[in-house]
């Protein structure tokens, strides 16, 4: 493993023609990174391609696939604010998608909505510029018309980090990326996506589709390393289509730094975090057990069904991968920073419209997703709030497009401290109200419900910032 993980540090190469770069991985594997052609300073070019694979995802089989250049996660986007960005996207899927570049503040025409599908064959540059300010960790995944589940579940998504200049945090943190992703098999090693008219299929609407086999960045129960003493630094993606996640880890605590948009204004401090569908966080790990001992990262049960499609097992604790410490001795901690960036008061009181989105299963303020209706118009520049009612006894996770909003309050209690989102959870039965600034790029704009079968069956509306 340490031999492996040595050369891949120093390896470049190539597969079917993309060019791809390892990552540092040290007991873990990380997804490769798109190398950039570009030889511009601030710019960034790189080529990305779906198409059909077979992989060996479950031992004893090999599966039939969408990869994004052959790999599932497909390779991390590495951008730091002020890239301008072109991404050479080509489509040699049998099937119309889109790349979604989940909570990138970016022009209509780059978004990857269901507005701009790229057909069979077809090739769409995907054109747009960082903006300062939004360094965070997003993802990107397909987003055509009533298909995103079945893509996403057939392994297309992958990672974008977003660097900045003056991270507050220190450069010397191992950082790990934690893409998170389940999926059902049949016997043969084949995807399990049953008819929509099935027992299963309908459990699958209902719920949100959820798979027994969990996977981190690909692997099923990998080991990390850390040394005592040692701080690391995890960037979490939620790329399940259904399944929540109540991150902990036995014997510690975490320091959450970061949610969707980037980082907090301080650190956190917390047992344990729930993660709902597309959203990530960014937490600091300390490595505080002994030298040779382990840790074992659980996701806790948390109760998101209703009763009568509540699956038997959500009880159970299910156990993602084992954090091992080395034997090495302690190192002394490093000292982090107590104040991590200012984030911008977003002021209730310049609201000029409240909009109150009713969330009931299958449908926003009763109605099922029509591309050829807007169904919020909004000038360029407005700050508004928005209000969303979950109305039925299931979980919504709710995301906007193109813009990074911030949670007001969660059930009249208000949130505790400022950070940017594009995904929040409205549980069952709750109110949450967040706050919205469309300072640019005028166009159509998706909300949705963030559970993939929700969103495909026509839980999404169009917002137009004009
Ligand atoms: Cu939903």
């Amino acid at each position: 493993m340490t031999a492996r993980t040595t050369l891949l540090t120093a390896l470049v190469w190539s597969v079917s023609g993309a060019q791809l770069a390892a990552q540092p991985a040290a007991g873990v594997r990380a997804p490769a990174v798109l190398v950039n052609r570009s030889p511009v300073p601030g710019a960034v070019e790189v080529t990305l391609t779906a198409r059909p694979a077979r992989l060996a995802l479950v031992p004893g089989a090999t599966t039939e696939v969408y990869a994004y250049e052959g790999r599932i996660p497909g390779p991390t986007l590495e951008l730091r604010e002020g890239d301008r960005v072109t991404v050479r996207f080509r489509n040699e899927l049998p099937v119309p998608t889109t790349v979604h570049w989940h909570g990138l503040h970016l022009p209509f025409e780059a978004d990857g909505s269901p507005f701009h599908p790229v057909a069979p064959g077809e090739q769409y540059d995907y054109v747009f510029k960082v903006r300062p300010g939004t360094a965070g960790t997003y993802w990107y995944h397909p987003h055509p018309d009533h298909h995103t589940g079945s893509q996403v579940a057939r392994g297309l998504y992958g990672a974008v980090i977003v660097r900045a200049a003056d991270d507050p945090l220190p450069a010397s943190l191992t950082e790990r990326l934690l893409i998170l992703s389940d999926n059902r098999f049949l016997p043969d090693g084949s995807l399990d996506l049953p008819d929509p008219h099935s027992p299963q299929g309908r459990l699958d609407f209902e719920n949100g589709r959820e798979g027994d086999v969990l996977f981190v960045s690909g692997e099923t129960m990998p080991t990390l390393t850390i040394r005592s003493g040692e701080v690391q630094r995890w960037r979490v993606i939620n790329v399940s289509a259904g399944r929540f996640y109540r991150l902990a880890l036995g014997g510690h605590t975490f320091l959450h730094v970061g949610s969707d948009g980037g980082l907090f204004e301080r650190p956190v401090e917390v047992s344990e975090i729930l993660l709902a569908s597309a959203e990530r966080v960014e937490l600091l790990v300390r490595g505080t057990g002994p030298p040779g001992s382990q840790a074992v990262l659980q996701s806790l049960p948390y109760d998101r069904y209703i009763p009568q499609t509540r699956p038997a097992d959500w009880n159970q604790p299910r156990e993602l991968l084992t954090l091992r410490y080395t034997k090495e001795p302690p190192i002394a901690p490093v000292a982090l920073p107590d104040v991590l960036r200012p984030i911008p008061v977003l002021e209730s009181a310049r609201a000029t419209a409240t909009r109150v989105m009713a969330l009931t299963q299958g449908f926003i303020n009763g109605k099922a997703m029509d591309m050829s209706r807007v169904d919020v118009t909004a000038p360029l520049g407005a700050t508004e709030i928005w209000q969303i009612e979950n109305l039925v006894g299931l979980d919504h996770p709710f995301h906007l497009h193109g813009f990074q909003f911030q949670v007001l309050d969660r059930d009249g209690v208000p949130e505790p401290f400022r950070s940017w989102k594009d995904v929040v959870n409205v549980p069952k039965h709750q109110t949450v109200r967040f706050i919205v600034r469309y300072d640019n790029h005028p166009g159509k704009w998706m909300f949705h419900c963030h559970i993939l079968d929700h969103e495909d069956h026509g839980m999404m509306g169009v917002l137009e910032v004009r």
